[in-house]
């Protein structure tokens, strides 16, 4: 089957390529930038010239100029007076985003007039983590946590040799916004180590497919790579021997790759070497390859996900939503100034609720980077539909303290590890590429209305749609992610997932495991009492006013209270209902809403290709077979445990 062409079909491309467009400037990008004119109008009758000149009768000029300042190397101002739609930028990748954005507009970039606007995005550095192995990990497959089948980059224990996919991923994602992408699993194993040294080269040439669209490379990298790569005794970050190692071995990466991004690292997590090991800190860790990188303008990715996986279950005083807050807060103004701190977004793990890590925004001496999860671990496995846009809305959108957004926190970047596999759809469910463009265009502008975002995903996927198939895709997928809430771990509690592969209910599955994440039922009540009182006293990493609103149960909100308190089940919850009957209500309604998303989808036969509606369709199915399962598990179990009969008599086993 044939590449999927997501949200660039060819027909995205009719406005723009039925007009005569003018391409002013010189560069690497500016000929991407007349390579994809060039092809639009080979399709649809316009025609693209080069230079100052002959811009006499154009549609459509994009040049290359204007205020450096106030656009920086991707902004681009947009303009149309009658007659004529003017995008100028003054770096290259503007005028790249700049013809992006007249293709989104399609034919309204050439109607009527507009003022000059100026575009540019809040967050420099918006990238996509991929997990991906060379090898194919015993466990986890090629793909950690990937849904979409294999790499995309990585086949058959080399780099591929055939880079075209790749070449068409990077055109994709830099027309949603995406300026980077690590092309390597976090967890970097025996072969992938010596992607940083010996192969190079083959990292080389995925740069080299990539970087058309203006996106650079990051490569994961593992903190023990002077003793694995390197044969030294120590990885120590104060070894002189060891730093001398790593301004070598990455000299050595920039002469293969010179815009190179820099090293992502998962340090002293879930089992990964780190500074610890010689009683260093973070910090220090950080800085060693902060500095290797500096001589050649790159950057370190630093993951603040360190917490304490081998906890004992019965000791209630240990909190595993504190480690990262715990850990990098005391060391807040000793990190360089390109190291950056990749945070989660939430002090868990990427649970369809969580609150929003309280370390964003105690750290105001330290870049932060936030990390989303594209790739559906936790919520669904693109099985499911679950459009995550609402969800990254609400954490970017939320203010820590007065004033100041997470998304403009997010100094050092914004990171969703990506979805994409090498699945003829991209994303193993077609749908799922809503994802990949909603974290790109929230990216660029973390404000932005994720409904708007929808929406312009669905013009461009389905270009020239009738309205009844634009409300349709609409439906299915707009509350698609409270849905997926509604029939499983109920009010932030988290988990209630098999352990391992995370897919389907197991309520006490990590209960009594070493991981950290429980929810603590018994016969009279569930939940975890993060509150600085009686609890953890996790509740009080947060800046007020959010410490107070979340240290009671009468004032956190609903959606959050198993997160942060343990109440019983008869506690009367914000809606007026009790915490129990929310179980059970919640638990019908999402199966109900999957049946209605269901019944939507399939009145759209005919309207989308056979090959994606039968695709989802065949998904629907096994969303369906999942939502029941887990309705029926979390019902009986909280049934059996409070002893309290659902007040409608719904059959609960
Ligand atoms: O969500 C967990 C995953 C691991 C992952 C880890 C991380 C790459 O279950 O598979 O490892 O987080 O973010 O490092």
């Amino acid at each position: 089957m044939e590449t999927d062409q997501a949200w660039l079909p060819t027909a995205a491309f009719r406005a723009v390529g039925s007009r005569h467009t003018l391409v002013h400037g010189t560069g690497p990008l500016v000929d991407t930038v007349h390579r994809e004119l060039a092809a639009g109008c080979g399709r649809f009758g316009g025609s693209v010239v080069r230079g100052a000149e002959g811009g006499g009768s154009c549609d459509l000029v994009l040049e290359l100029g204007g205020d450096a300042e106030a656009l920086g190397d991707e902004g681009f101002t947009y303009a149309r007076e009658v007659g004529r739609t003017t995008v100028t930028a003054a770096g290259q990748r503007g005028l790249l985003y700049g013809l992006f954005h007249v293709v989104r507009l399609g034919e309204e970039a050439f109607h009527g007039e507009r003022a000059q606007e100026i575009h540019r995005p809040t967050t420099a550095l918006r990238m996509l983590d991929h997990w991906d192995n060379v090898a194919v990990h015993p466990v986890m497959g090629q793909v950690e946590r990937g849904y979409a089948g294999g790499s995309l980059f990585w086949a058959d224990g080399w780099a591929r040799g055939d880079l075209e996919r790749v070449r068409a991923y990077g055109r994709l994602i830099a027309a949603c916004g995406i300026n980077a992408v690590a092309v390597n699993n976090v967890n970097v194993h025996e072969t992938e180590a010596h992607l940083l040294t010996d192969r190079i080269g083959e990292v080389a040439d995925i740069a080299g497919a990539l970087r058309p669209y203006g996106i650079r490379t990051h490569l994961s990298v593992t903190f023990a790579a002077p003793v694995v790569l390197g044969g030294l005794p120590t990885a120590d970050p104060l070894d002189e021997a060891v730093r001398a190692w790593w301004a070598g071995a990455t000299a050595r990466v920039y002469e293969a790759i010179p815009d190179f991004g820099g090293y992502v690292v998962k340090a002293d997590s879930e089992g990964r070497p780190g500074p610890f090991a010689d009683g260093r800190s973070h910090a220090d860790g950080a800085n060693m390859l902060a500095a290797a990188v500096a001589p050649h303008g790159g950057t370190v990715h630093w993951r603040a996900f360190v917490y304490d996986h081998r906890q004992d279950w019965g000791d209630r005083t240990t909190d595993r939503a504190r480690a990262a807050y715990d850990h990098f807060v005391p060391l807040d103004g000793e990190f360089a100034p390109n190291a950056v701190l990749q945070v989660k977004h939430g002090p868990m793990d990427f649970q369809v609720r969580e609150p929003v890590s309280p370390l964003i925004g105690a750290m105001p001496g330290t870049r932060l980077a936030v990390e989303v999860q594209a790739t559906q671990e936790y919520t669904g496995q693109q099985r499911h539909v679950c459009w995550l846009g609402p969800m990254w809305s609400e954490v970017l959108r939320f203010r820590p303290e007065e004033g100041v957004s997470v998304g403009e926190l997010a100094r050092g970047g914004l990171v969703a590890v990506s979805n994409v596999g090498d699945d003829p759809f991209w994303t193993g469910h077609p749908l799922g590429q809503a994802n990949l463009y909603a974290f790109g265009r929230l990216a660029w502008n973390p404000d932005a209305d994720p409904g708007a975002v929808l929406d312009e995903w669905i013009g461009l996927t389905f270009p020239e749609a009738p309205e009844r198939l634009v409300a349709g895709l609409h439906d299915v997928l707009d509350g698609s992610w409270r849905t997926y809430e509604k029939y499983t771990a109920p009010l932030g509690v988290g988990w209630m997932v098999q352990p391992g592969h995370h897919y389907g209910p197991s309520v006490d599955g990590y209960e009594y495991s070493p991981w950290g994440t429980y929810h603590f039922a018994d016969r009279d009540g569930i939940g975890v009492d993060r509150s600085a009182a009686t609890g953890t006293g996790y509740a009080a990493q947060y800046a007020k006013p959010w410490a107070e609103l979340y240290e009671s149960p009468e004032t956190c909100p609903d959606e959050l209270l198993l997160f942060f308190h343990h109440v019983s089940y008869g506690h009367v919850l914000k809606s007026g209902k009790t915490v129990i009957q929310h179980i059970y209500d919640t638990h019908f309604e999402g199966v109900e809403e999957v049946e209605e998303a269901r019944e939507v989808w399939a009145s759209l036969a005919g309207l989308v290709v056979p090959a994606r509606h039968a695709r989802v369709t065949e998904l629907f199915e096994e969303q369906l077979r999942s939502a029941r399962e887990w309705r029926d598990q979390i019902n009986s179990y909280f049934f059996r445990k409070s002893g309290v009969p659902d007040a409608h008599g719904r059959r609960i086993y």
